[in-house]
């Protein structure tokens, strides 16, 4: 194997999803506190699934059910994050990612002094991890938008919400600048046209239908601005720190050797590549504002902005990869598979999770190789994983070698692109403590080394235990991802 000696191992979490108390110690409301686990809805309906209507915020916002709004209790990491993180560091984590929800800091985003007590429970958290010898990975913006500002601004629509999330900024940087020498702007800054609700705060019903991707793109070009704006205030404030972009990588496969296939697939890569585009090479690529003028769309960019994107590009490069899609110009009558609410046909080489989602280690070292000739910048794969139903034996174990097969899968291809000149320097999976899913609020699809005991209802004594892959993880750790055996 090749990994180098100080390779960041870990696990990544984020708070709307793992922490709980939505709404102690002064904390807003935000954006995930508002949806719930459909369970009429079909998986295949990912967009069904996913989607956020104007009635159903309201509904939210007059409802104090936590067991209904899964997020709203997560896995109780918020009073039980000294136990986590000692089990982490137990599994010898040399990272965790973590997100800073914006709505401890600042409860509605509207405001100008910041909420004390939220920032006294994270100089506990940086605290704790600095004693156990694990550096922080810290998102700002992993789809926890206050809800003040998707229903009085718009979300990131109005150019306003620049500042108040670059106050929300200035405030943690300064708080934690002893403590977090690594960040991320936005997760999956790709997913603005997938889930705009979670991703810029847009409540689809709002908008003229024939406006919508405009007002996307317009949200999205505020979120590349303050992007580059918040990595400016980073080096001024913590000069040593690093700063990273996080997408999806949805890579795309042509279902065959059919050039229009081929030529398809590299649109729709191309088109997944346009957001790290901009935050790395701190320009957007040609093809989009050839789409925009094809289409009609107008983006507004202040006098100022072209010149801000390129003088504050991103240091690193992290994504998430989960699955490939394979796309087709013909796709009637064929089979369609969904995951990770992208949706794409069926790969016959490929074997599928519980969820549909296409498992693909191979496609973790093409994107690693794909991402390091193009960007030629450190890599960092923020997020991995299988999402799987877990069974606890009569005496308490959880047996899970499926996802020991996996993570020794795609460990085995970042080491391979590791030799083929990758640079890439950590590794974090997803829901390294099991937590409520992102996209269907499930707690049974879980993803962790960790097994927390709740239902998809909220029930449970969210007791943690560690499965197998727990102690799998932990060797292959100690070894320096040497040793993958089960
Ligand atoms: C990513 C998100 C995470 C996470 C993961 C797994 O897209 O950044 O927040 O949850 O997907 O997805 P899910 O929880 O829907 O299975």
């Amino acid at each position: 194997m090749f990994f180098p000696k100080k390779f960041f191992w870990g696990g990544a979490t984020a708070a709307n999803q793992c922490e709980g108390a939505w709404n102690e110690d002064g904390k807003g409301m935000s954006v995930a506190d508002c949806s719930w686990y459909k369970k009429n809805i079909s998986q295949a309906d990912y967009k069904g699934q996913h989607t956020i209507t104007s009635k159903d915020i309201e509904e939210a916002m007059t409802s104090s059910d936590i067991k209904k709004y899964g997020k709203r209790h997560g896995s109780d990491c918020y009073h039980r994050f000294k136990e986590d993180f000692q089990l982490f560091a137990e599994m010898g984590f040399k990272t965790l990612r973590l997100s800073i929800p914006w709505t401890r800091i600042f409860p509605n985003g509207i405001e100008t002094e910041p909420n004390e007590k939220g920032l006294e429970h994270y100089d506990e958290v940086f605290k704790t991890l600095k004693e156990l010898g694990i550096e922080p990975l810290v998102t700002l913006h992993h789809y926890e938008m206050p809800l003040y500002l998707a229903n009085n601004f718009d979300g990131w629509y109005k150019r306003e919400v620049i500042e108040m999330f670059l106050r929300f900024c200035k405030t943690v940087f300064e708080r934690y600048k002893d403590y977090v020498k690594y960040w991320l702007t936005f997760n999956e800054i790709d997913s603005a046209f997938r889930h705009p609700f979670t991703t810029i705060g847009l409540v689809e019903d709002r908008y003229p239908a024939e406006k919508f991707e405009e007002i996307i793109y317009q949200s999205l070009h505020h979120q590349f601005v303050a992007s580059a704006l918040a990595t400016k205030m980073l080096k001024e404030i913590i000069p040593d720190a690093k700063m990273g972009c996080m997408i999806t990588r949805t890579l795309t496969y042509p279902e065959n050797c059919n050039p229009e296939n081929i030529l398809l697939a590299l649109k729709d890569n191309r088109k997944n590549y346009f957001y790290s585009d901009v935050q790395v090479r701190g320009e957007y690529p040609e093809h989009i504002f050839k789409e925009w003028q094809r289409k009609n769309i107008s983006v507004k960019f202040e006098v100022g902005d072209e010149e801000i994107l390129k003088c504050y590009p991103v240091d690193f490069v992290s994504f998430s990869y989960y699955q490939s899609r394979v796309n087709s110009v013909d796709v009637s009558g064929k089979e369609v598979v969904s995951g990770n609410l992208t949706t794409g046909i069926k790969n016959p080489y490929l074997e599928t999770s519980a969820w549909n989602w296409q498992i693909d280690p191979l496609g973790l070292e093409i994107s690693l190789i794909d991402l390091h000739d193009r960007y030629h910048k450190p890599l960092f794969i923020s997020e991995n994983g299988l999402g799987a139903v877990d069974k606890v034996e009569a005496d308490g174990s959880i047996i899970d070698d499926y996802r020991i097969k996996y993570f020794q899968e795609h460990i085995k291809a970042i080491s391979n692109a590791i030799d083929e000149g990758v640079n890439v320097f950590g590794y974090t999976p997803w829901g390294c403590i099991d937590m409520v899913s992102m996209s269907t609020c499930q707690m049974s699809k879980r993803y962790g080394f960790i097994y927390v005991d709740a239902d998809d209802d909220g029930n449970g004594t969210y007791n943690r235990s560690r499965k197998k892959s727990f102690y799998w993880y932990k060797k292959v750790i100690a070894s320096n991802g040497e040793d993958l055996s089960n």
